[in-house]
């Protein structure tokens, strides 16, 4: 099937057909008809003269134009000019010339992936999916934190903020979903503050990540902070989002001043504004520290300091202290502000500590020798921490893969890696070409050594999370995989899938085998898709998507969290995680679309996919 034209081009070869078919006699007779009427320019002498000369011409032209090998049969049997000059060219109007789009335009069409009718039709699958699983959220569980698709029911297991609606709200703006911008939008509108005012505990990380990050998303997105793309009409105006994030994030800055050190306490009871630390005394090292893009943006758009100023303590303390080559242990204390334990790893409690390094030093303009500037350090020394202390090779077909150290870097290693490690390589992408694609950065000569290194680990990396989920009899990953090594193997822990090259590489232990419809391979997959253009990223994506939507879909609405990814058909769990509409379906919608739709040289990603601006200085 031929597709159709941009306009300009279709308006090109209109005007240029308009003039081809003119036959030499009619331009003659024209012409004479032309003369005819200026009868009295040629009664003076000069004049004559000038139509002598003009007559003579003419006659030499239609000589020269008739010569027998000068010209060529058209399609039509008509005769047209080959090499000679055309009578009509030199009489007739130049042709007018379409509308032309401006450079940039053109640009974002010819890259524009919607003008692919697949990608647009996939992109248009993850819409659908997204709808369904709101409507199953807003039928059975409305107002509540999570849906229960198997039980037809909501529960509260984020302290009862109507997590799913907030965590939701910007991934339906992006989308244009606008009925469902309207029914979350209302409902924030309506309950949010009432509720905030009311509630006992919530956790400081969640509350912040999911609902103060998906507020201020949203009040971005609908056209506050005088953004210019406003992405919706439809719900509140964006100054009711804004108030309820100042008075959520009010409540939540006693996690910093209840606590003796510029570590904040893991808790907060909402309605009395107060906080304490978890049960056993330990804040986890990611949760204290990935709470920094969202108090920075408030402080921004609020004109109030007081809550990046609290949050970049953490970050300024957390500098000061003793790392094992840049790499931290995953519990801190906030009664002494020392990080406990040896344990390292960049999955659960570790993860996003090194995402926000790098992420609010581009937050914050993404300059060296600026105020920040010991963020883009820090970072920089952790990768190369990880690359020489955590990355290995599988046997026999060698994946490579970020494993811990649960004794620090003087005991053994461990070969196991949290799904959850899979965000590293769209964070190890973006903080080499600064959100830049691969191409431009590499043309302008702007990739360090480390840069480049950090590169070649992302597409590896990018790998072995692809192959977690292909190896498994669902295609889709689980929660934890141990990669087999020359000191490490067990026997029988397969993934289900035979055909799968990676079988003996991954292992994968009994209780390690559900699947919560977690985010991260799908948000390196388009990260690594939007730095490096390369569409085998895409391709994974939709294979995993296919495979929720197979496997995860439940008849009666929304989607479930699985207890065994190993086998088909597979054990299921009841939850529809928040994150599934907040981060999983945002990320796949995003990598199958334009690349002009939050473009990662101007947007941040809190660690819940809720996109921030970059600050311009
Ligand atoms: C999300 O809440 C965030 O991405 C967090 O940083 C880690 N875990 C979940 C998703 O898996």
């Amino acid at each position: 099937m031929s597709k159709s034209l941009p306009y300009s081009v279709k308006d090109v070869n209109y005007d240029n057909a308009k003039f081809r078919h003119r036959s030499p006699l009619k331009v003659l007779s024209q012409s004479m008809l032309t003369l005819s009427t200026k009868r009295n320019y040629a009664s003076c002498s000069t004049g004559k003269f000038l139509m002598l000369i003009l007559i003579f011409g003419i006659g030499c032209l239609l000589l020269i134009s008739k010569g027998p090998n000068d010209s060529a049969p058209n399609e039509k049997g008509k005769v047209t000019f080959v090499g000679g000059l055309r009578l009509g060219k030199l009489l007739r109007k130049p042709p007018r010339l379409p509308p032309r789009l401006s450079p940039d335009e053109g640009q974002l069409r010819a890259n524009g992936s919607n003008s692919d009718p697949k990608w647009a039709a996939r992109q248009q699958s993850v819409k659908d999916a997204f709808d369904y699983a709101w409507s199953g959220y807003r039928k059975y569980a409305m107002g509540y934190d999570e849906l229960m698709p198997i039980s037809q029911r909501g529960v509260d297991g984020l302290g009862g903020l109507g997590a799913t609606v907030v965590d939701a709200l910007d991934t339906a703006m992006i989308m244009g979903h606008d009925h469902i911008v309207s029914e979350a939008g209302a409902w924030v509108e309506a309950h949010l503050l009432e509720r905030i005012s009311q509630k006992d505990q919530v956790n400081l990380f969640e509350t912040t990540i999911r609902v103060l990050g998906g507020l201020l998303s949203a009040y971005h997105l609908s056209g506050g902070d005088n953004s210019t793309m406003n992405m919706t009409h439809n719900g509140p105006k964006p100054a009711v989002y804004l108030n309820v994030a100042k008075d959520l994030a009010d409540r939540l800055l006693s996690a910093f001043s209840s606590s003796p050190t510029p570590v904040p306490y893991s808790d907060v009871i909402l309605r009395d504004s107060t906080a304490h630390p978890a049960p056993g005394g330990m804040s986890s090292t990611a949760e204290v520290a990935s709470v920094q893009l969202e108090f920075n943006y408030l402080s921004a758009v609020s004109g109030d300091p007081k809550y990046s100023t609290e949050a970049m303590k953490v970050l300024a303390h957390i500098k000061t202290l003793p790392k094992t080559e840049g790499l931290v242990p995953i519990y801190i204390s906030p009664q002494s502000g020392e990080f406990v334990g040896e344990n390292i790893r960049l999955g659960s409690r570790g993860d996003s500590y090194y995402e926000y390094l790098i992420k609010v030093w581009l937050q914050q303009g993404g300059k060296l020798n600026s105020n920040f500037t010991y963020l883009h350090d820090m970072y920089t020394v952790a990768m190369k921490g990880v690359r020489h202390l955590l990355v290995r090779k599988s046997i026999p077909k060698g994946l490579v893969f970020v494993g811990e150290l649960p004794y620090g870097s003087k005991g053994e290693f461990s070969p196991k890696m949290d799904h959850l490690v899979c965000f590293l390589p769209g964070t190890l992408a973006l903080g080499a070409t600064k959100g830049l694609t691969k191409e431009k950065a590499l043309a302008e000569n702007l990739l360090s050594f480390e840069d480049l290194e950090n590169l070649k680990l992302a597409e590896e990396l990018a790998k072995a999370c692809f192959e977690m989920y292909e190896v498994t009899a669902t295609g889709l990953a689980p929660e934890i995989a141990y990669f087999h090594t020359e000191e490490y193997s067990e026997d029988g822990l397969e993934g289900g899938n035979k055909s799968s090259m990676y079988a003996k590489d991954i292992i994968i232990h009994q209780a390690d085998r559900h699947n919560l419809l977690r985010p991260e391979t799908v948000e390196s997959l388009f990260v690594l898709y939007r730095l490096t253009k390369d569409t085998k990223y895409r391709d994974q994506g939709w294979q995993i998507f296919e495979a929720f939507e197979k496997y995860t879909k439940v008849k009666t609405g929304g989607y479930t969290s699985l207890d065994d990814v190993t086998e088909v058909p597979p054990l299921r769990r009841d939850k529809m995680e928040t994150f599934f509409l907040g981060e999983t379906l945002k990320y796949l919608y995003l990598l199958f679309g334009d690349d002009s739709v939050i473009p990662l040289d101007k947007f941040v990603f809190n660690t819940e996919a809720h996109p921030l601006p970059i600050k311009h200085t």
